[in-house]
């Protein structure tokens, strides 16, 4: 079972929420990230609250440990139920986040490798993997891997073996669903849907993903 997480960038505040709303019956969870929340303010939350699904932030947050903590208290103050952060500041860095993320009952995912083609300048060499390891031995609950590498996702998950995989990158960016499916625990989609004219029936169309 592969859940189908929304990665709800649509800018305008309103829309977003009637995307949501539309798309909900067909979701596992909905991942909120600066796109619309420079927008909308953290508030968005209450606004999504009534669907019942969990709200990731996807801060990618990458300070200080003091800094990454004030930030997920924000974020988990607001009520999200998770938090995304980058790895490659270093293990202080991603405890702050992991911890505050577990003090208040919520989930911590670390990302190991991204998507997009530049992302190799830097997350290669190794660097995914060592990040994948620091990943589980802190303790997080998953990490975020590149639907547009399955083979890179198939080394990761050698690595954080039961640990959640969460995977950004099908459709818009050229990632196949139905390959990386499989391989992880949730596909993170954002364009194909909400872009598409009726995001509701084309979320519903990646509902055999779910299974
Ligand atoms: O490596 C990453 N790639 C990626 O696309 C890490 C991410 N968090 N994302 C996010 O996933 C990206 O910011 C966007 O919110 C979503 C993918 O959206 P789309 O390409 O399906 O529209």
């Amino acid at each position: 079972m592969t859940d189908l997480v929304l990665a709800l960038d649509v800018t305008d505040p309103g829309r977003a929420v009637s995307v949501a709303t539309a798309c909900a019956p067909h979701l596992d969870a909905i991942k909120l990230g600066y796109p619309l929340v420079l927008r909308s303010g953290l508030s968005i939350t209450r606004d999504l609250s009534s669907l019942g699904l969990p709200l990731v932030a996807d801060f990618k947050v990458a300070d200080i440990p003091n800094t990454n903590r004030l930030i997920a208290e924000a974020v988990f103050s607001a009520g999200f139920d998770g938090i995304i952060c980058h790895g490659f500041c270093g293990e202080d860095s991603v405890l702050a986040c992991v911890e505050t993320a577990h003090g208040q009952g919520g989930r911590c995912f670390v990302v190991a490798e991204m998507s997009h083609p530049g992302a190799l300048t830097f997350f290669s060499a190794g660097v995914p993997e060592r990040i994948a390891r620091m990943a589980v031995s802190l303790g997080a609950d998953g990490i975020i891997a590149p639907a547009t590498r399955p083979e890179r996702v198939r080394a990761l998950r050698g690595i954080v073996r039961d640990r959640l995989i969460w995977s950004p990158g099908a459709g818009a960016q050229g990632g196949d669903p139905k390959v990386i499916a499989p391989l992880v625990d949730g596909i993170i989609v954002g364009r194909q849907v909400y872009q598409a004219a009726d995001p509701a029936a084309e979320a519903a169309a990646l509902g055999f993903l779910r299974r």
